[in-house]
């Protein structure tokens, strides 16, 4: 699944999104795209599970 996460700027942000997600499925794999501001995600977790746990992190992100 793939996200737009607008805030995501720099690779200290992929690092705390890639945190985030792990926290909630250790076995994801992120593809962070920074120019995009995109990740590609490959997770058992939901979509919304993913953009809630990037929000309690700070990252307002979106699936598209
Ligand atoms: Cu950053």
């Amino acid at each position: 699944m793939r996200f737009h996460v607008q805030t995501m700027t720099c690779g200290n942000c992929v690092k705390h999104v890639t945190e985030a997600i792990m926290a909630i499925d250790p076995g994801a794999k992120i593809d962070a795209d920074i120019p995009a501001r995109t990740i590609d995600v490959a997770t058992s977790a939901s979509p919304e599970a993913v953009t809630q746990a990037l929000a309690a992190d700070g990252y307002e992100a979106s699936a598209i």
